[in-house]
Order: structure tokens, then C-alpha cells, then sequence
């Protein structure tokens, strides 16, 4: 090998930023089920990193840090150094461009922060990479080996999905990690005021073939991959968008044996014949954004899609089906006065929805929401590690943004105190809820036990809240009926509820 060769190869590190401080929790984080596992892990990692690693030339040496999982070791001597970045992490994310830029490295940003705020992004780092890095990567690396990076690179077209490799997910700590994540569409026809899908990803859905997702399927659960089968989130904002193509993708799911969830739209209580398929393919749980119980609020944010529909009605339907719902709510839009916390806790407790996702809006940098907030003067502060969905960062409506930062912790504390979470339990056991997932994924006698052995542990502490409800779990542990994964979750939920806000 040649010396002119070698200079091109570089060590490459792709990072993913920690989201939220150390000991900061949220609905998302799995800190719990990492105190509770003993065991550092998370729920994913960020898709863009493996498909990164994807479109890297192999002669280059690529290393990924997580810090959700793992410190960033800033002085493995890496070249370059490519990192993720999302709204909430973006000032964390700065930090570690900031420490790389110290010791000589080449800083790239993307992700959908610094392609909504090019400038900001550009005070931290060498380059910005402007949309989707299928476009662009090579030209990035190209131009690093040469020392020659442009401040930024603009996707010029949006990717053919078709087109694309599969992700490269060797270059993850597989083990660390609950649930694979796959994405087979992007885009959004619709356009909610506060979300920035449609405008970062376009409003004509691309989908990958049906041939490229069950590749990537057989990779994530062939048994001769570093990593075994777990669970697999479909990243797509709302799997049905194409609904040609998810009936085709289901129909092949079937023959994996997954356990599976991703997002829909609530249209999808109206289509028997997909729900069945969705079954049958092994889903478990669909995420829902219902985002309001108000028609007025769901007008403003233009959610189109939801406002015809029977929320109850159309859960039960979908729940018919053995699929959990799981509901998002938006709380804080303009409509929403002191009563909204009580329409919310009504709601879910007539709907028995299990485990909602409850979060206080939050005008996202490129969306129609932060434009209209901004001219309106509301914007309290553009501190993005508090743009965290649990953080009031604009100026409310009809109440004060104390009121609704109150109103929001008592919503989740009460629809997620163990009285509430053992009454619902109790009713989706009644029913045999998960018969189906108990028949094809039977929780086996020694993960019962040594669930069992753990919150054992747990009882004697000063949460006497937590110690009862341990107390009347503990002996339907053992009931077929009964999925520990699920009481774990809800566990989390309740610790981020009381000691989380
Ligand atoms: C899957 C998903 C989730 C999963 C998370 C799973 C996971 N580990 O990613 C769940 C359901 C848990 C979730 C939760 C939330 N999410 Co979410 N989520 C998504 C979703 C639908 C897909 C993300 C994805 O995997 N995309 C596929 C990858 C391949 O695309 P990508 O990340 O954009 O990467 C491409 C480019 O951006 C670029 N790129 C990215 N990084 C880098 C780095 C470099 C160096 C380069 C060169 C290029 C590059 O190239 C990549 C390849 O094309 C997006 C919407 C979307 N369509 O992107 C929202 C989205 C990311 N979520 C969002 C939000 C707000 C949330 C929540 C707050 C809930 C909520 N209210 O919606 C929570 C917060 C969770 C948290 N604290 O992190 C926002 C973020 C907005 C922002 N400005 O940051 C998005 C954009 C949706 C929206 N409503 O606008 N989410
Ligand atoms: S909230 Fe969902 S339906 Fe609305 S624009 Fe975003 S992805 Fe599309």
C-alpha cells in the first residue's frame, strides 16, 4: 500500500449526543429499565448514524459513540468526527463539536436541527450538512481527505428511497439497545403547524421496496449477526401513508415472527383488512398522535386526519385487534385553558388508554408553529436543551406558563399513579389483552422469577406508593396472562411522573 493512499483512509467517529442532562428523565430515556435491568442500555439508537456508517467507504475506519450508552472517547484520534443532532440535544451535541474542534478534528453537524439552523450550527462546527446525507456524504469525505471542507453541503434532491443501502448496524453495541429501529417511508402529505416532517422530508411519500425492508429484517435477526432478535420500531411517521405498499409490507413481515410497533394515523381504525395484516405480522402497538381532545385546537394545528374521527371508538376498534394504542398528546395550544387537564385525565381514563405520551408543545425550530410564535412574540427563549416536551419555552394562551407546566405534572401524575396504572392493568388482563403475543412469545418461568427477585428488592424503600404496588403485583406475576415488560414500563412512566418533572 501506498503512502498517498493511506492518507485518505480516516478514522471516522459518528456520534449520537446523550439526550436530556445525566439524571434527567423523560417518557423516552429507559433510565429506569436501566437502574431496574442494572444494565446500561437504551431504547435505540439514531437511524442516521448506521446509515451513515452505510455510505462510508469501507477503507475508511468507522466508530460509533452513544453516549445514551457509553462516553465519547475524544482522544481515540479520530479525523472527523460526524454527529446527529436533534432540537432537544442540540446544545449538548455543540459541546462535543466544541471538544472535538479543540483537539484538531474536523466537526460535521446534521440532522435536522442544524439543517433548520444552518448559522448557529456553523459557530461549532467545520461543516453543516444541510437535508438527507445521501446526497452529500461522499463529497464530505471526499473534501476532508483534502482538507477542504465547505461550511455547508445542501442535499439538492430529496433521496430515492430505492436507491438506498441498508443501514450498516454492525457498527452498533446491539446488545445495548431494547428495539431495532427500520424506516421504509419517508415523507408527509399532511401539514400539522407544529411539526417539521413535511417540511424536512417533503409532502410525496418515498418508500424503500418491500425487498430492501425484508433485508434489513434478515440482518437484524439473522442468527449468525453478532446480535439476536428483539423488537423492531418502524420510523416511519405514519406506516399506512401508502397503503398499496403496507399491506404488501405486512404480508411479508408475517413470515419473520416479529414483535413490532410503529406510528400510524387514526385512520387506520377505519381499515379492518390492514389491522388484521398488522396483526398477523407480529405488530403489538401502534403510537397515535391524537394531540387534542378539542376540535377548536385540532383545527388550528391543522391535524386534518383527526377531526372526524370518535377517538374512543376508534381505539377500541384498533385495540379489537390485540394492538395497544399508544396516545401522544399536546398540551398548551392555543385553545386549551385551566379545564384541558381535566378533559386530558378524563379521557384517558374513559378511552383506558395504557400508556399515553403526554407532552406540553413545543415550537420546533422550521416549523410553521415557531414562525407564528415568534412573530407573535411568544417565543420565551431558544435555550433547545428545554425544548425538551416538558419544558414551557413559549408564551401560553389562555394561562400562564406556570399553569400549564403545573398542569401538565398533574395530568401525568395522575394518569400515571399505581392506582391508576393497576386499574388499567387490571382491566387489559380481564380481557386476555396480549393472549395473542402470550401464544407466539411466551414470557418464559425464569424472566418471571428473576422479575420476581427484583422488585423484591425494590419493596423495602422509602416509596411506600411503590412498595404497595409491588406488593399486590408480586403474586399475578406468574399469571400467563401477564407481560413483566409491560409493568416495567409502566414503573418507568411512574418514576419519570413523580420524580422526573
Ligand atoms: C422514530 C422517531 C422517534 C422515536 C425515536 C426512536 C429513535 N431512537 O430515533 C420515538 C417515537 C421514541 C420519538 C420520540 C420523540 N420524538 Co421523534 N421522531 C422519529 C421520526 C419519526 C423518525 C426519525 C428517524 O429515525 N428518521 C430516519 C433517519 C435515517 O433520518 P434522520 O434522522 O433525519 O437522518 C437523515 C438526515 O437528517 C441526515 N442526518 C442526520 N444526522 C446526521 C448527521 C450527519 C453528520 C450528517 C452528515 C447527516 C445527518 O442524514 C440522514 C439520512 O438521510 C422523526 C421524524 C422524521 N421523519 O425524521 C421524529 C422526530 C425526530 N421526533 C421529534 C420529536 C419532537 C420527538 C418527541 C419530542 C415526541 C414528539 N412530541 O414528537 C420525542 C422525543 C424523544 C427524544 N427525547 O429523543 C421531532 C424532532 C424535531 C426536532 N427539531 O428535533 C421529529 C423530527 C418529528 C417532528 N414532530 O417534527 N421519535
Ligand atoms: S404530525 Fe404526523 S400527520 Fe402531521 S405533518 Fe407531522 S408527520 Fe404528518
Amino acid at each position: 500500500m501506498t503512502l498517498p493512499y493511506l492518507l485518505y483512509i480516516m478514522k471516522i467517529a459518528l456520534i449520537i449526543p446523550r439526550n436530556g442532562s445525566e439524571n434527567e428523565k423523560s417518557f423516552y430515556d429507559y433510565k429506569f429499565f436501566s437502574k431496574f435491568l442494572i444494565s446500561r442500555k437504551y431504547f435505540s439508537y439514531l437511524l442516521a448514524i448506521p446509515t451513515l456508517a452505510a455510505l462510508t467507504p469501507p477503507e475508511h475506519e468507522v466508530r460509533v459513540f452513544d453516549e445514551n450508552i457509553e462516553e465519547v472517547d475524544y482522544d481515540w484520534g479520530a479525523d472527523l468526527a460526524g454527529i446527529s443532532v436533534r432540537t432537544m440535544f442540540a446544545i449538548r451535541a455543540y459541546d462535543i463539536a466544541d471538544k472535538f474542534r479543540a483537539k484538531g478534528v474536523k466537526t460535521v453537524l446534521g440532522g435536522i436541527h442544524p439543517s433548520m439552523c444552518p448559522e448557529e450550527a456553523l459557530r461549532h462546527c467545520d461543516s453543516v450538512v444541510i437535508g438527507e446525507a445521501e446526497d452529500v456524504w461522499q463529497s464530505v469525505l471526499t473534501d476532508a481527505t483534502h482538507n477542504a471542507l465547505k461550511k455547508t453541503y445542501t442535499a439538492g434532491k430529496k433521496t430515492d428511497l430505492k436507491t438506498c443501502q441498508n443501514p450498516k448496524r454492525t457498527v452498533l453495541s446491539k446488545s445495548k439497545y431494547f428495539s431495532d429501529i427500520v424506516q421504509t417511508t419517508k415523507g408527509c402529505p399532511f401539514h400539522c403547524e407544529f411539526c417539521s416532517v413535511y417540511a424536512y422530508d417533503g409532502k410525496t411519500i418515498r418508500s424503500k421496496t418491500i425487498e430492501q425492508v425484508t433485508s434489513e429484517i434478515r440482518e437484524i435477526t439473522s442468527s449468525d449477526a453478532k446480535y439476536k432478535k428483539k423488537s423492531v420500531f418502524f420510523a416511519d411517521d405514519n406506516i399506512i401513508s401508502d397503503r398499496r405498499f403496507a399491506r404488501e409490507l405486512f404480508l411479508a413481515l408475517k413470515q419473520y415472527r416479529l414483535n413490532w410497533s410503529c406510528q400510524a394515523s387514526i385512520n387506520i381504525a377505519g381499515d379492518d383488512d390492514l389491522l388484521r395484516l398488522m396483526k398477523d405480522s407480529g405488530c403489538g402497538a401502534v403510537l397515535i398522535g391524537f394531540e387534542s381532545v378539542s376540535q377548536k385546537n385540532l383545527s388550528l394545528m391543522d391535524k386534518k386526519v383527526n377531526q372526524k374521527l370518535d377517538y374512543i371508538d376508534a381505539i377500541k376498534k384498533i385495540q379489537s385487534y390485540g394492538i395497544l394504542v399508544h396516545g401522544s398528546f399536546i398540551l398548551g395550544y392555543d385553545f386549551d385553558t385551566e379545564t384541558a387537564f381535566d378533559e386530558l385525565i378524563n379521557f384517558i381514563d374513559e378511552s383506558k388508554l395504557l400508556m399515553p405520551l403526554i407532552n406540553i408543545l413545543t415550537p420546533f425550530p422550521g416549523t410553521k408553529l415557531f414562525s407564528r410564535f415568534d412573530e407573535e412574540g411568544r417565543i420565551i427563549h431558544k435555550d433547545w436543551s428545554k425544548y425538551d416536551a416538558k419544558t414551557v419555552v413559549f408564551k401560553p394562551a389562555l394561562m400562564t406558563a406556570e399553569e400549564l407546566r403545573e398542569g401538565y405534572k398533574r395530568v401525568i401524575e395522575q394518569v400515571y399513579s399505581f392506582d391508576s396504572i393497576l386499574k388499567k392493568l387490571n382491566y387489559y388482563w380481564g380481557i386476555d389483552f396480549w393472549k395473542h403475543s402470550n401464544e407466539v412469545d411466551p414470557i418464559k418461568f425464569k424472566y418471571r422469577l428473576l422479575f420476581a427477585a427484583r422488585l423484591l428488592t425494590l419493596l423495602f424503600s422509602t416509596k411506600i406508593e411503590r412498595s404497595k404496588f409491588i406488593l399486590k403485583i408480586l403474586p399475578k406475576l406468574f399469571n400467563k396472562r401477564v407481560r413483566v415488560s409491560t409493568i416495567l414500563t409502566l414503573m418507568a412512566y411512574n418514576d419519570y411522573a413523580y420524580t422526573g418533572v
